[in-house]
């Protein structure tokens, strides 16, 4: 390939990850003139990020109206299972495109009634590379890994968790049975981003997931 045509491909994305940048702002904005608070939950594939959500909205489901907008490639699996728990959601297949986009939120923030809702949680498509440019326009964004993807998970991602307010390892009752070394992990992503808050969890017993909540919505 022509070294102008590089230059022309580098060009494009640079202009892609700006326009998504922009609209992550609008949005921000909008979710504030609405009074909303947002979250993005991303992670790799079963990492246990609609676990997690379906723990934390069945906690204070009471306190807030709650709008759950799911990402995936295909399928409500996800959103189906959050609607148990009484919750509104959104599902958002994004077909041949392996994150969402800021501009997937922006249609939601136009299109639904977001009048009852004052806490939305995003959950991305399952993967710990695409989403890493593509801010949404939230407060924070949780980056989800489980000690079952194996103790080198963060260091082999680490722009996700540059990109990340707080990084979840989770599935924590399983420790006794995987070889893993958490402090390992732990200390790979304080290594990355030293102003990350890095809490472990397990979304079956329940453990340490008011810790999260305490953290997001305090
Ligand atoms: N033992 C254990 N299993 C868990 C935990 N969290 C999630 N799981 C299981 O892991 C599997 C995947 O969990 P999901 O919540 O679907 O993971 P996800 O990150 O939403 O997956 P995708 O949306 O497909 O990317 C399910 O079988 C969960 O029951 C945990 O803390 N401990
Ligand atoms: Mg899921």
């Amino acid at each position: 390939m022509s070294e102008k045509k590089i230059s022309r491909i580098i060009e494009l994305n640079e202009d892609l990850i700006q326009n998504n940048d922009r609209l992550a702002e609008e949005n921000k904005q909008l979710f504030k003139v609405k009074n909303i608070r947002a979250y993005e939950f991303v992670g790799a594939i079963g990492a246990g990020k609609t676990a997690i959500i379906e723990n934390i909205v069945e906690k204070i489901t009471k306190e807030y109206e709650i709008l759950v907008i799911n990402g995936d490639v295909a399928t409500r699996i996800d959103a189906d299972r959050i609607e148990k728990h009484g919750v509104q959601t959104v599902q958002i297949n994004t077909g041949r495109e392996c994150a969402l986009n800021s501009y997937h939120i922006s249609q939601v923030l136009k299109n639904y009634d977001l009048s009852d809702i004052n806490v939305v949680f995003i959950e991305n498509v399952g993967n710990l590379i695409c989403p890493s440019d593509f801010i949404l326009g939230v407060e924070k964004r949780i980056v989800i890994v489980s000690i079952t993807e194996g103790e080198w998970v963060i260091e082999k991602h680490p722009m996700l968790f540059k990109m990340s307010d707080v990084a979840v390892i989770n599935k924590i009752d399983l420790i006794d049975v995987m070889d893993v070394d958490i402090n390992k992990m732990i200390r790979d992503a304080k290594d990355i981003n030293p102003n990350l808050t890095i809490i472990t969890t397990s979304a079956t017993s329940g453990e340490n997931i008011s810790k999260l909540i305490n953290y997001i919505l305090n």
